[in-house]
């Protein structure tokens, strides 16, 4: 049978160790990413030997700025796992969304577990995991790695994604950002895979040093591409990095005021 490859990604302490350990059980493959003295891990599910999970390191974001975020989006958007599978600390949603915000751009489908959900549950906090799924156009596998919980519920999700042929979406920005993104994607598309067009529009619209080196445009073309970023930093008046941060936490923010009910903000709209 052939091999399904699931990338494992998520935030530092988000559990990410406890669950690769859940599914592989003790059979891991250990050594290092080529270059760097970060730990490569994978393994086989202990359930179903023909997937094959690919433990990244654990990062808050896919840019340039560390060995790990480098490691974890090469693989991510050069090898192209079958599926990625995103850790979430659920006491920590907001942070944590910020990295899914961005895995949702690659054009891997998107299977996202919501880790913790024991403290949750314990602190009296709800989160509607039917309007979080609606909202981030991903499913949601609310889990307790420590309690054994829900673990089952991620193979069975695999197995349904493996049959299908799943286009991920990915959020939508205000109309300005997603007017200059719409004009990047048409002289970028021609350089880069179709799914991950989105992704490498992005990249260029925060002239990431690293996609601007490795995609091989014509001089005219980078010109068109830097222009177009002049224009948005003019209009929106901010640089472009500090406009893409924003409008994800902005998204972020809707997105956790639609889906998540504070036990705090329960008793505090009671009195
Ligand atoms: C310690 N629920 C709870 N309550 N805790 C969890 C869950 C869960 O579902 N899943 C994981 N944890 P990693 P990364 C620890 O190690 O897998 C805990 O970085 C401790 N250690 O047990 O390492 C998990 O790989 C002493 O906690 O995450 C671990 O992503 C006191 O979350 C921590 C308390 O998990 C991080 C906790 C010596």
């Amino acid at each position: 049978k052939e091999i399904f490859s699931v990338a494992l990604v998520g935030n530092p302490n988000s559990g990410k160790t406890s669950l690769f350990n859940a599914l592989t059980g003790n059979k891991q493959s250990v050594g290092n990413w080529p270059g760097v003295t970060v730990e490569r891990k994978s393994g086989r599910l202990k359930t179903d030997k023909t997937i094959v999970l690919q433990d990244l390191p654990g990062i808050y974001s896919l840019s340039p700025y560390s060995p790990e975020e480098i490691i974890a989006r090469d693989y991510l958007v050069e090898s192209c796992p079958d599926i990625i599978l995103n850790i979430i600390d659920a006491t920590n949603i907001e942070r944590n969304l910020y990295l899914t915000t961005q895995l949702l751009e690659i054009g891997v489908p998107v299977i996202v577990v919501l880790n913790m959900m024991d403290v949750v549950k314990k602190s009296g906090d709800r989160i509607n995991c039917d309007k979080l799924s609606y909202q981030l156009g991903a499913p949601i596998i609310p889990i307790s790695v420590v309690k054994n919980e829900g673990i089952s519920a991620i193979k069975e999700k695999i197995d349904a994604y493996r049959n299908k042929d799943i286009k991920q979406q990915h959020l939508v920005f205000e109309n300005r950002l997603e007017a200059a993104l719409a004009d990047i994607v048409k002289v970028v598309e021609k350089y880069v895979p179709t799914p991950r067009v989105r992704w490498y529009a992005v990249k260029l619209f925060e002239q990431d040093e690293k996609v601007l080196d490795m995609i091989k445009m014509t001089q005219e073309d980078q010109a068109e591409i830097h222009d177009i970023v002049d224009v948005s930093e003019q209009i929106m008046d901010d640089d472009s990095v500090s406009i893409m941060v924003n409008e994800r936490y902005e998204l972020i923010d809707k997105i956790v005021n639609l889906s998540v009910v504070k036990s705090n903000s329960v008793s505090a709209s009671v009195s």
